[in-house]
Formats: C-alpha cells, sequence, structure tokens
C-alpha cells in the first residue's frame, strides 16, 4: 500500500506534475507515511531516472527543469516534518552552491535534514562567490562551512573557496566539507577539506563528528 503510494510521487515526479507531486506528498504525510521514506523511496528515485535519461539524451534540459520543480514542491511538503522546529542546537553550519553552479536540489537536502538534526544552518544559495563564502564566515562564524557543486568544471571552486579563506585567516576557524556528485573523498583529501560525504544522510553524521570533535 505504502509502496504504491510512493510509486505515484514517483510517477507524477517523471511527468513533471508539480502540483500532483505536492497533493500526493500532503496525503502521504496525513496517512502518516515518514517523510524520510517520501524523500528516499518517492522523490528521489524520480530524480534519479530523470538524470539517467538526461544523461542518455532522451530528455531535455527543459524535461529537467519541469521535474526539479515537481521535486521542490514535494520537498516544499515534507520539509517541516523533517525539520522540527524544537530541537536544540548543536552547532552552525554555512553552506553554498560554489560560483558557477547551479545545482540546489541535493543542496537543500542536505539543508533540510541538517535542520531537521538540530543544527542552525544559514544556506548562501547557488553561485555563491569565494568573497561571499569569507564574508559569511566573518558575520555569522559557523563551526563548519560546506560546499556543493554538481558539475565538474565548478569543482575547482571548491579549492579557490578554500584558498580565499586562507588568505583572509579565516580557514583556521571553520572545519570545511565538501559534497556533490562529482565530488570524492580523494579530492576532499586534495584539497585538504576537513570531510566528504556522498548523501545527505552521510552530511549530518560527517557534521556531528567534526562539531564533536
Ligand atoms: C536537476 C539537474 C539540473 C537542473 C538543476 C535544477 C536545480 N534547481 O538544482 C538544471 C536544469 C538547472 C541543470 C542545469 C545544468 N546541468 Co544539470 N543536472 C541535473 C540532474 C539531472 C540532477 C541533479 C540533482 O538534483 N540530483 C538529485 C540530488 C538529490 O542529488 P545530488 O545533487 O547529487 O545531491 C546529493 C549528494 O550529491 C549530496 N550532496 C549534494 N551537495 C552536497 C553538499 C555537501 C556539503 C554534502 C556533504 C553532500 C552534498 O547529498 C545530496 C542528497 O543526498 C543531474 C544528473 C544527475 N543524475 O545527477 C544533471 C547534471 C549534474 N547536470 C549536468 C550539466 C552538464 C548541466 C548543464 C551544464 C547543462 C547545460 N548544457 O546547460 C547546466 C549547468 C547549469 C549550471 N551552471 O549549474 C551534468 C554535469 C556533468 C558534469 N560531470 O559536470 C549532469 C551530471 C547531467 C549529465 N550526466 O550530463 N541541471
Amino acid at each position: 500500500m505504502i509502496t504504491s503510494e510512493l510509486e505515484l510521487i514517483t510517477e507524477a515526479l517523471l511527468k513533471g506534475q508539480a502540483n500532483r507531486v505536492k497533493t500526493l506528498s500532503i496525503l502521504a504525510i496525513e496517512n502518516g507515511i515518514n517523510p524520510m521514506l517520501i524523500l528516499e523511496k518517492g522523490l528521489i528515485p524520480g530524480m534519479d531516472i530523470i538524470g539517467q535519461q538526461f544523461r542518455d539524451n532522451h530528455i531535455f534540459i527543459s524535461d529537467v527543469l519541469i521535474a526539479s520543480r515537481a521535486m521542490h514542491a514535494g520537498l516544499h511538503v515534507i520539509k517541516p516534518h523533517l525539520s522540527g522546529s524544537d530541537h536544540s542546537l548543536y552547532g552552525k553550519v554555512l553552506i553554498g552552491t560554489v560560483a558557477g553552479d547551479l545545482h540546489d536540489i541535493g543542496k537543500n537536502l542536505v539543508v533540510m535534514l541538517l535542520r531537521g538534526a538540530g543544527f542552525e544552518v544559514i544556506d548562501l544559495g547557488i553561485d555563491v562567490q569565494p568573497e561571499d563564502f569569507a564574508e559569511a564566515v566573518q558575520m555569522h562564524h559557523p563551526d563548519i562551512v560546506a560546499f556543493s557543486a554538481m558539475l565538474t568544471t565548478t569543482l575547482y571552486m571548491m579549492s579557490e573557496t578554500i584558498r580565499t579563506l586562507e588568505q583572509q585567516d579565516l580557514r583556521n576557524q571553520v572545519k570545511v566539507i565538501i559534497g556533490g556528485a562529482p565530488a570524492t573523498c580523494d579530492f576532499a583529501h586534495v584539497i585538504k577539506a576537513d570531510g566528504y560525504a556522498d548523501d545527505a544522510r552521510s552530511a549530518v553524521d560527517v557534521v556531528k563528528n567534526l562539531v564533536n570533535r
């Protein structure tokens, strides 16, 4: 029963039906389905298929945009249920998608789960210039700075941003973690980041470990 409800969400996302994804997600929540299950078994599988179809040139970028709008409609519904407001704050995380990169679905998931786990998260959004990260570090004094990138061509902006933090004597005040499809643990070592995670759930674990250290 639950499976079919989740499959309907995936199906609606694949068709780019934002309103239907929204309605089905509301229904699923009302029926007591765990929001994490809606995310992992309904919404993300849809985006995975869209990614595959885009890679294989079966759909156009406009189709991807329409599907990601539907994804956001679902995320909007489950967000309040993932991010409880009564959590105590464990630490402060500053996050953004690096300069030149407009992908934010994965980053937004990381934001949601971190907030759900009780962290204060300052989200700088997409296409964040190194100087803007640095300015935000000075302003907000986060424990962790998190970079997201989805393009191989924007990965190097992570090291650029770290360099900017170093130049402004801010690097030793924060831990840096990275993520996004082209990022790897090895790359994190190369650019001397403090942590890497390949999905939003493990991002929470990595942040918890670094804050506790
Ligand atoms: C949706 C999408 C878009 C949308 C973005 C909408 C949006 N608001 O984000 C639009 C249509 C705008 C887009 C544009 C482009 N895209 Co695009 N896009 C995708 C697509 C299909 C899905 C990405 C996604 O949202 N995945 C779902 C989320 C949940 O997964 P995720 O992002 O990986 O995030 C998870 C983890 O990586 C991790 N994570 C993410 N961030 C962080 C951060 C931290 C700190 C941590 C710890 C973890 C973490 O946790 C997340 C949740 O578990 C991918 C294909 C794919 N399969 O990934 C291509 C893809 C990323 N795009 C690609 C390309 C080429 C482009 C364009 C250049 C296309 C073009 N010719 O114009 C432009 C670039 C625009 C720009 N300057 O950024 C390529 C990149 C290839 C490469 N290796 O560089 C991909 C891989 C498609 C492909 N195979 O060709 N795209």
